[in-house]
This record gives C-alpha cells, sequence and structure tokens, in this order.
C-alpha cells in the first residue's frame, strides 16, 4: 500500500492542475461523458480528447480540440502532451474484458504498452495521470462478498492481468518518480451516450437498449450472476473528484475500490420491469463472460474511498432505471425521428 506519506515528492499536483487536461480513449463509453464534463467544469479548449477512431460529427468530443493519438505509438503521446501544454491525462484508452480475452496478445500491447508509454511521457511533462482499474483486477481466489481494498489480485482473464499489472505499475511511477498517479477499481459502468466495448457487464447496458426498443432482452450471463455495478454519473464524478483531491489525504491511490450497487441480471430485469412492465428476460449463457463474471468479486466493499476522499454514489438501482430509462428513451426517439 502506498501511503500518503510516500507522496512528499510528488510532483506539484497544483501546479499540474492549471495546465491541460488528455483523455486517451475519449470516443470510448466513458471517454464520450468525460469529455464534456471535464469541458464544462475547466473550458472546452483546455480538455484535448484523443483516440485511435476517427471523429464522427455527431460525436461530442467535436466540442473541443481532437487529435488522432494512438497510444501504442510513444512519439504520438509525446507530440500532443508538449503540444497543449497537458498537466492531466485521463488514460482511458484499452481493450476491455471479453475482446480482451478473444485477443489477449494485443490487449497487452494496448493495455499496458500504451500505459507504459503514457507514464513515461507523464513523468517526463510532469503531469498527473489517472487510470482506470476495474473489478476485474481481482480473480477466483480473491474473497468475493465485501472484497476489501487490499487482498488478493490473481485475476485469470488477460483484461485483469492488465489491470493489476497497471496498478503496480502506476504505483511504481508515482513511488519512484514522484508521478502523481491515481486509480479506481471501476464496476460495470451503465450509460447511454455510447455503446459499451466489449465487456463482460456489457449485459446491464444491452438490457435497456432490448427492453425500450422490443421489450425482451436474451441475457449472456446467468439470471443469477451478481456484479458491482454503477451509474456513468457517479463514475465521473467519481473520476473528477479523486483527481482533485489534495494528495495528503490519499491513503490509497492505485486502485480505490468504488461501488454503487451489487446486483444480478434477474434483479436488474425485476427494476426494469417497474418502468416497463411488459418485459421480458430470458436466458443464452455465453460460456467465456459467464466464467469471466463468476472469477470477478459479487460485491466491493468501497469504505476506503469514502474514508479517505468522502466517496458516495448518488444513484441506487431504482433511481438509476428511472433516469437511464427516461434518457435512453428520449434518445432513441430523437434518432428514430431524424
Ligand atoms: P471503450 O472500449 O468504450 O473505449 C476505449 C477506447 O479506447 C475506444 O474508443 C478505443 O477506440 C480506444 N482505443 C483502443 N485502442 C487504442 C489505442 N491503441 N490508442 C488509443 N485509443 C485506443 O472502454 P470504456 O468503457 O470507455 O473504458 C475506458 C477505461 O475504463 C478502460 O481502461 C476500461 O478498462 C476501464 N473500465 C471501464 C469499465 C466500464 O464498465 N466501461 C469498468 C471498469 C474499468
Ligand atoms: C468489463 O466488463 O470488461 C468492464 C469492467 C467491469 O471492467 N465493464
Amino acid at each position: 500500500m502506498i501511503s500518503c506519506n510516500s507522496w512528499t515528492s510528488c510532483s506539484d499536483a497544483s501546479e499540474a492542475k492549471l495546465r491541460n487536461i488528455l483523455v486517451t480513449g475519449a470516443l470510448g463509453q466513458i471517454g464520450s461523458e468525460l469529455v464534456p464534463t471535464l469541458r464544462a467544469h475547466y473550458g472546452a479548449d483546455r480538455v484535448v480528447a484523443t483516440d485511435i477512431r476517427m471523429l464522427q460529427a455527431d460525436s461530442a468530443a467535436v466540442e473541443g480540440p481532437y487529435e488522432h493519438v494512438d497510444c501504442t505509438r510513444p512519439h504520438q503521446l509525446h507530440e500532443v502532451v508538449r503540444r497543449f501544454d497537458i498537466g492531466r491525462i485521463y488514460h482511458l484508452a484499452a481493450l476491455l474484458s471479453a475482446v480482451a480475452e478473444d485477443k489477449p496478445q494485443i490487449a497487452w500491447t494496448v493495455n499496458m504498452g500504451g500505459l507504459y508509454n503514457m507514464l513515461e511521457v507523464a513523468r517526463q511533462y510532469e503531469c498527473a495521470v489517472f487510470f482506470p482499474s476495474s473489478i476485474g483486477a481481482f480473480g477466483p481466489t480473491t474473497p468475493h462478498d465485501s472484497t476489501p481494498q487490499t487482498t488478493i489480485q490473481r485475476p485469470t482473464t488477460m483484461y485483469g492481468v492488465t489491470k493489476v499489472s497497471g496498478e503496480l505499475l502506476c504505483d511504481y511511477y508515482a513511488l519512484r518518480f514522484g508521478v502523481d498517479t491515481r486509480g479506481l477499481r471501476l464496476p460495470g459502468l451503465v450509460s447511454y451516450a455510447a455503446p459499451p466495448g466489449g465487456g463482460t457487464t456489457d449485459y446491464a447496458v444491452e438490457i435497456f437498449h432490448q427492453a425500450i426498443r422490443y421489450r425482451h432482452y436474451t441475457c449472456f450471463l446467468a439470471a443469477d450472476t451478481r456484479l458491482d455495478m454503477m451509474y456513468m454519473p457517479d463514475a465521473i464524478r467519481a473520476m473528477v473528484e479523486l483527481m482533485e483531491i489534495d494528495p495528503p489525504a490519499l491513503n490509497h491511490r492505485n486502485a480505490y475500490n468504488v461501488t454503487a450497487m451489487s446486483i444480478t441480471p434477474e434483479e436488474l430485469a425485476a427494476a426494469i420491469r417497474k418502468r416497463i412492465p411488459s418485459f421480458e428476460i430470458d436466458y443464452e449463457i455465453d460460456p467465456v463472460r459467464q466464467a469471466i463474471a463468476e472469477s470477478w468479486p459479487r460485491s466491493l466493499d468501497d469504505s476506503s474511498a469514502r474514508a479517505d476522499w468522502g466517496w458516495a454514489p448518488r444513484y441506487d438501482l431504482d433511481a438509476m432505471c428511472v433516469d437511464m430509462i427516461d434518457k435512453l428513451g428520449a434518445r432513441l426517439k430523437q434518432a428514430r425521428q431524424s
């Protein structure tokens, strides 16, 4: 564990805050909502969105600077950080659990190679770095209920290997070079702005699309598969808040457990049915994603985040369902009309 006292030599957090903000993987599920939030907080010109994908005209990222950056290419990272005077980086570029299990070699290159390149650039340009870890950083030998902040981390997926290695690499850059790295172990995120990128928890997003459009969803996880989840507005707030905290408050940096709810597909379906009574769910289990889900915690203990920086979610299962169905319903209706 990194204690706050190890951080006296970290790069000056207040100086880094005056410089601009870089988001990698900005066109993904998280980046599509993080970038507009950061731009609303800090100013559109101060937030540089980057991704390996081409920017579409209808993307939220068009509201400010956008650069094509492949995080496996160090010179592209150097160039964008130097040119835009970057002081803080949200490094989101990665392959998610199911895709990473399908392409483990590419996942290692993008998730670990990309993070290493980013940390090297952060060391040289004295940037603070946010690294999104995951419940995937735990494995079958981790206590599955109320998973503690500090516990066994022996994941059995390539995604998990890159997440726990990423946490350790961020710790190393903090202790050895004073890079101000911070991270969260995020649960499955539910959102409507952009589709999920190929994870095990994607069912919790797909279910809303199918419920609104067809009143029916075939779920790839078993009915009683319990996993932590969070609504995207809570996750975005956690990321912004964590990077604003004064370093002495942080007893753990890479990475804090955070959660909002611990739910199964049948519980989520029941909550959706309160708003869409005719909704039906059935199950066709995908053995790969089921095995991944069963290796992950059923519920996280996020008391360290609550104690150290006041973390608390605002959306429980019912509040999330109400907001998701309203907002996604309006979006789908608008898309049909245009
Ligand atoms: P996503 O798959 O939706 O987006 C990732 C983005 O990275 C994509 O837009 C992709 O084009 C981009 N990318 C891929 N390879 C790249 C490369 N070589 N260079 C630059 N960009 C590249 O993922 P997300 O859900 O937005 O997740 C972002 C981060 O948060 C990831 O590290 C993920 O592991 C982590 N996380 C996500 C969740 C979740 O539920 N969404 C939960 C826990 C942790
Ligand atoms: C995934 O399922 O891969 C992600 C995650 C929980 O990290 N949503």
